[in-house]
C-alpha cells in the first residue's frame, strides 16, 4: 500500500529537473560572495518580488530570525499575530536568543493582524515600555490567504508610525495564486519578505530574504553569526532556481486538491471542515463529535493504518496539506479513508464504554 503524506507540503521531494540542474551547478565559495548560482538566484528573487536585493537562507525559520535581527536591536518589539509560525513555531527564538521582545496579537489562530490592531498595541513612548520596531504579517496564514488590502492598510499604518514590515512568505506563492495578484504587488509595501524553496516549491532545501540593500546587508551578518555561511551552496540553489522556473505555476492543482479534499470530507456526519477557510493547500478538519468520542489523535493514528498521513495540530483538530505529487485520486483514497477511520474509531470507542458489544 502507498503512502499519501499530507503532514505538509515539506516532504516534496526534489524534481528530476532540479536533480539535473545540481548536478550541473556551477558553485564557489558563497561566504566570500563567489558563488555565481546563488548570486543568481538572490538577484532573480529580489527582482520577483520588486526588492532590491536578496539573501538565501538555510530554511523559512533561519530566514525570518536573520530578519528580526535586522530590523530590531535587543529589547525592540515586534508585533505578530498570535497564530503566525514566528510566533508559534519558532520556539520563540526571537527573544530567547535575540532578546526581541514578541507581542502576539489576535483573537483566533486563523486572524491576521489588522491595521486597528497595530495601533491599538504600539507601545507608548515611555521607559516601562519596549520600543515597538516591527510588525510581522505571515502569508497565507495557517493557509489562509490573507487580502492585498489587509496587507496595504497594515504597512501604510505601520510606515505613518516609522515602523518596519516583514512578510513571512513561506508560502507567498500559493497567496498570489488564491488572490490572483502579482507577487510583486503584495509585497510592495512590505520592508522585507521570506519566503520557502522548501514547501510548495519542492525544493529539497533553502529560503530566500529580500529587502533594501542595507537590510541585506545586516541580514547577510546575521546569517553568519548563526552559522548559515554556507559555502558551495550553489548545488542548492541551483534547485531553487528551478523551482522558481517550473514549480510556482502547478500550485494551482494542489489548490483544486485541497479544495477537492475539503469538499469531500465536509460532507461526512462526524466531520466538520470550514468551507470558507480552504482557499490554498492547507485543509482543517475538525473532529468536533458529540461526546468527544472522536479525538483527532485517534482518527490519525487510524488514517495511518489505511496509509494516509495528516497532523493532529490540536486535540480536535487535523491538518492536511496538499503538494507536489499528491493526485486528484490521492484524494479519493484519503476522502475514502477519512469515512472508514472515522467508523472504526467510533466503534472502538463505543467497544470501550461498554455502549456495543
Ligand atoms: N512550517 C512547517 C512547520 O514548522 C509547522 C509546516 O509544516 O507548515 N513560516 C511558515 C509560515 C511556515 O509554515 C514554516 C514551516 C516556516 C516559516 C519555517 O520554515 P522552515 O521549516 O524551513 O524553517
Amino acid at each position: 500500500m502507498s503512502v499519501i503524506d499530507l503532514r505538509s507540503d515539506t516532504v516534496t521531494r526534489p524534481t528530476a529537473a532540479m536533480k539535473e540542474a545540481m548536478a550541473q551547478a556551477e558553485v564557489g565559495d558563497d561566504v566570500f560572495g563567489e558563488d555565481p548560482t546563488v548570486n543568481e538566484l538572490e538577484d532573480y528573487s529580489a527582482r520577483l518580488l520588486g526588492k532590491e536585493a536578496g539573501l538565501f537562507v538555510a530554511s523559512g525559520t533561519m530566514g525570518n530570525f536573520v530578519s528580526l535581527l535586522s530590523h530590531c536591536g535587543r529589547g525592540d518589539e515586534v508585533l505578530v499575530a498570535r497564530g503566525a509560525h514566528i510566533f508559534q513555531y519558532e520556539q520563540g527564538g526571537a527573544s530567547s536568543l535575540g532578546g526581541i521582545v514578541l507581542n502576539p496579537i489576535g483573537l483566533s489562530k486563523m486572524q491576521a493582524l489588522r491595521a486597528s490592531d497595530l495601533i491599538d498595541n504600539i507601545s507608548p513612548r515611555d521607559q516601562h515600555k519596549p520600543i515597538t520596531r516591527l510588525v510581522c504579517l505571515e502569508n497565507t496564514l495557517n493557509g489562509i490567504p490573507v487580502p492585498l488590502e489587509n496587507i496595504d492598510a497594515v504597512a501604510e499604518a505601520a510606515a505613518c508610525h516609522d515602523l518596519k514590515t516583514h512578510m513571512d512568505g513561506a508560502r507567498i506563492f500559493n497567496a498570489a495564486l488564491a488572490l490572483k495578484t502579482d507577487v510583486k504587488r503584495l509585497v510592495e509595501k512590505i520592508d522585507s519578505v521570506q519566503f520557502c524553496f522548501s514547501k510548495g516549491l519542492s525544493a529539497p532545501a533553502g529560503s530566500m530574504v529580500v529587502g533594501n540593500r542595507e537590510f541585506i546587508d545586516k541580514a547577510r551578518r546575521a546569517r553568519k553569526v548563526l552559522g548559515g555561511g554556507m559555502r558551495q551552496v550553489g548545488l542548492l540553489a541551483a534547485a531553487c532556481r528551478v523551482a522558481l522556473d517550473k514549480m510556482i505555476d502547478r500550485l494551482e492543482e494542489d489548490h483544486e486538491n485541497a479544495r477537492k479534499l475539503a469538499e469531500g470530507v465536509a460532507k461526512l456526519d462526524s466531520l466538520h471542515v470550514d468551507l470558507s477557510i480552504c482557499q490554498s493547500n492547507m485543509v482543517w478538519i475538525e473532529t468536533n463529535f458529540p461526546g468527544q468520542r472522536l479525538k483527532a489523535r485517534d482518527l490519525v493514528e487510524e488514517l495511518k493504518n489505511l496509509g494516509i498521513l495528516v497532523l493532529a495540530t490540536a486535540p480536535e483538530k487535523i491538518r492536511a496539506v496538499t503538494h507536489y505529487g499528491i493526485t486528484n485520486s490521492d484524494i479519493d483514497r484519503t476522502i475514502a479513508a477519512f469515512n472508514t477511520a472515522v467508523t472504526t474509531v467510533l466503534e472502538k470507542a463505543d467497544i470501550q464504554t461498554g455502549s456495543r458489544s
